[in-house]
């Protein structure tokens, strides 16, 4: 049986230059794995508790020692000796020394710095990379596990944009039947696609936090067309090879009850928003929709899914926060057809794990999740490989922060599709 011998904590810097928390953890006193957590920038209110300390003096009050110390003087002492393969016992025993309801005493980041390097201990012990530890172990994906399709944020707007979009993220979503590096390929030929046709429109452009562009364009439904004429100059045929999806994250333009776009003046009610997605889906025929509606209007999400769920993936995030009780709740209800999965958002591996069971079992899609902030640390891959997901969300396919998972789904791609080598003879 392996050992967890030594956990230390540190903060270190995600790709928003904001401080968060790496933990090492050392397996029978030789053996370290390093995790570290990311986080979000448009955060859905039921998510569990990021600790930051609050200090201004320090990172804008984003720092995050307290958490580092939780780790370091609350949490190692806790699981000294323990076997990093208990992934489900340890968490247990993490989510204990919490105490609370959404880990706000020792921080959800603190918790899940913990958690994410156990799960990378426990594959070590066993010699596996981490995507066949998590099969092995829970058996959630096919044997061989299939590929996820990746999902690309091409156009970057609310929160993580440039101010003038306000739906949060435009996706391209390559046909499921491409091998992983086919879409890839695919991805990356439209994402340049759309940089030539914004340089070709004098639409100036950065780029946002999450890698896609933050162009400057009128209104939501400018963005959804120039990614079609994009896709038009590259070889790939929208419908076919390539479709669209949206992260609306439609809480952060909910305001007294109304939702207030740039695409109309006067701000649309629940059932005209409804409507306007019915529209938009006639003529987009949208692949994914991500938080259409605001983060607690659980009947108008029946609705919405009642009207276009059957061609349209409608997935909760900010509804549900990878938290089981939302999740039952979103399934009892039928409030959506898929589900973004974020172990930050619920701060253990084992509890993400089992939201995730729960709505396979569901007959949901599972769509495994980065954060807008993020590092160079590739697990998210893995565990989308592990877990067998259907979709990734990985941003776009530039930064290094992001390049590195879908870097490492090529490395997995490749072992999954290896063939034997024949055995060497001298003869
Ligand atoms: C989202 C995420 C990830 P953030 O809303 O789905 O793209 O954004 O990490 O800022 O919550
Ligand atoms: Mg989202």
């Amino acid at each position: 049986m392996a050992q967890i011998t030594q956990t230390l904590a540190k903060e270190i810097l995600d790709s928003r230059g904001i401080p968060t928390i790496e933990t090492t953890l050392t397996i029978d006193n030789e053996r370290k794995v390093t995790a570290s957590v990311p986080a979000g920038t448009s955060t859905g209110t039921h998510e569990a508790v990021e600790l930051r300390d609050n200090d201004q003096n320090r990172f804008y009050g984003k720092g995050v020692l307290k958490a580092v110390a939780n780790v370091n003087a609350v949490i190692g002492p806790a699981i000294l000796g323990k076997d990093p393969t208990r992934q489900t016992d340890v968490d247990q025993i993490l989510v204990n020394l919490d105490g609370s309801l959404n880990k706000s005493r020792l921080g959800a980041n603190a918790i899940l710095s913990v958690s994410t390097a156990l799960c990378k201990a426990g594959a070590l012990a066993y010699n596996l990379p981490v995507y066949k530890y998590l099969f092995a172990k829970y058996r959630l994906a096919k044997d061989p596990p299939t590929f996820p399709t990746p999902t690309f944020n091409v156009i970057n707007g609310g929160k993580h944009g440039a101010g003038n979009l306000d739906f949060q993220e435009f996706h391209i979503i390559p046909s499921t039947r491409m091998s992983y590096s086919q879409a890839l390929q695919t991805g990356v030929e439209v994402y340049h696609a759309i940089d030539q046709v914004l340089t070709k429109h004098g639409a100036i452009h950065s780029v946002g936090i999450e890698g896609g562009f933050a162009p400057n364009l009128y209104n939501n439904s400018d963005a959804l067309e120039l990614i079609l004429e994009a896709i038009r100059t590259t070889k790939y045929k929208y419908g076919e090879d390539v479709f669209l999806g949206l992260d609306v994250a439609a809480s952060n333009f909910y305001k007294g009850g109304k939702y207030q776009i740039k695409d109309r003046k006067e701000p649309f009610s629940t059932k005209e928003f409804i409507d306007y997605y019915k529209g938009l889906n006639d003529q987009y025929h949208l692949y994914t929709l991500e938080d259409p509606l605001f983060e607690d209007d659980w009947g108008s999400w029946t609705t919405l899914t009642k009207e276009i769920g059957t061609s349209t993936v409608v997935i909760g995030d900010d509804l549900l926060t990878t938290n089981k009780e939302r999740t039952l709740k979103g399934i009892a209800e039928k409030c959506c057809t898929g589900i973004l999965a974020k172990p930050n958002q619920i701060g253990t591996i084992s509890q993400a794990i089992e939201v995730i069971t729960i709505a396979k079992n569901a007959g949901w899609q599972v769509v495994v999740s980065h954060r807008s902030g993020e590092t160079n640390d590739d697990f998210i891959a893995d565990f989308a490989v592990g877990v067998g997901a259907h979709y990734t969300k990985f941003g776009a396919p530039a930064r290094g922060e992001r390049i590195a998972k879908y870097n490492r789904l090529l490395d997995i791609e490749s072992e999954l599709t290896a063939k034997p080598q024949a055995p060497q003879t001298n003869a």
